[in-house]
């Protein structure tokens, strides 16, 4: 029987043991040795606190093929190094501006704006170069899908264009299709990035790559939802980053249209169309099968 709790725990101790492991000094040095001051920026925005449903999601995908966990590891690094950038950006002052996050100040808080930005982009920059170590497959070719994958899902075609259309919303006018559309990218990219990451680890044919696609775009789709809800009903102590922030800007989220109530509703559907993507897979789906109805549980 698939146990949720004990496989993301310990996928997130091996996410935490890996990230702390990966940025160092030493490990991230190229023709020069990064400043501490970077390292250390870099290490307060990875480190501690994240959930790391990102690499679960890697890790869950692979499983179906019978990859075992270590051979996800850098794989899943190198997209939770991706997300934690982009969490580094959004809480910016010309961004989201937000002091807190997983309980503790943002990275611009506790350094400054300049080396929040810095510590952003050395994170994104050596996400790939985790992918593009034969330590993460020793097949190039499975390596330089993996980097295609990623960068696809990361920028402007997904996440980094999804947060500019965020942006360009923020003025109002958006129709629930086009809110749709800017949640696919900016939160729901990078997820599909994940699953199909984890399929492509495990050599999936084009059949079973394209089911495990739709299941990630529902499940981002789910946790989109479950997160606007939480927008509303959870408190900021359990978030450890500031609620109510779609309200105070006017944000047409589906909460906003359907009620927390009608959003709920919405959310349980969304899940079951995850669940049905797998029905193909068998017991060894079970992992993606409870994350998405984890997405939908969440309490934080
Ligand atoms: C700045 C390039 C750039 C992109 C920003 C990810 C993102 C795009 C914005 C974050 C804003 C936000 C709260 C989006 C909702 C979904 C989301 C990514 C929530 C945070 O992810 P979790 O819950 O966080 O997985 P932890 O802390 O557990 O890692």
């Amino acid at each position: 029987m698939y146990d949720f709790s004990a496989d993301s725990a310990d996928c997130a101790r091996a996410v935490e043991a890996g990230l702390s492991q990966y940025l160092t000094a030493t490990q991230l040095s190229g023709p020069g040795i990064p400043a501490d001051r970077l390292v250390e920026a870099m290490r307060h925005g990875a480190l501690e606190g994240g959930k790391r449903l990102r690499p679960l999601l890697v890790r869950q995908a692979a499983a179906i093929f019978s990859v075992p966990k270590e051979a996800t590891l850098s794989t899943g690094l190198a997209v939770e190094m991706i997300h934690c950038y982009s969490l580094i950006h959004d809480d910016l002052p010309a961004m989201d501006n937000d002091d807190m996050r997983r309980g503790r100040p943002t990275v611009h808080k506790a350094y400054d704006d300049a080396t929040a930005i810095l510590a952003g982009d050395a994170l994104l920059t050596h996400a790939f170069s985790m992918l593009a170590d034969e330590a993460c497959h020793a097949d190039p070719t499975v390596r330089i899908r993996l980097v295609t994958e990623l960068a696809s899902g990361a920028g402007a075609g997904g996440m980094v264009g999804g947060q500019m259309r965020d942006i360009e919303g923020e003025k109002g006018g958006f129709t629930p299709d086009e809110i749709s559309t800017m949640q696919a990218m900016k939160t729901g990219a990078l997820i599909r990035a994940s699953v199909r990451m984890g399929a492509i680890l495990g050599g999936a044919e084009p059949r079973a790559l394209s089911a495990l696609t739709a299941y990630a775009e529902a499940a981002g789709r789910a946790f989109q939802l479950a997160d606007d809800i939480l927008d509303v009903t959870a408190t900021a102590e359990t978030m450890g980053k500031a609620t109510g922030k779609d309200a105070d800007k006017n944000k047409q989220t589906l909460v906003a249209r359907l009620g927390v109530d009608g959003a709920r509703e919405a959310l349980a559907q969304i899940v079951n169309e995850a669940v049905g993507c797998l029905r193909t897979f068998g017991p060894k789906a079970d992992g993606l099968r409870a994350t998405a109805r984890y997405f939908a549980s969440r309490e934080k």
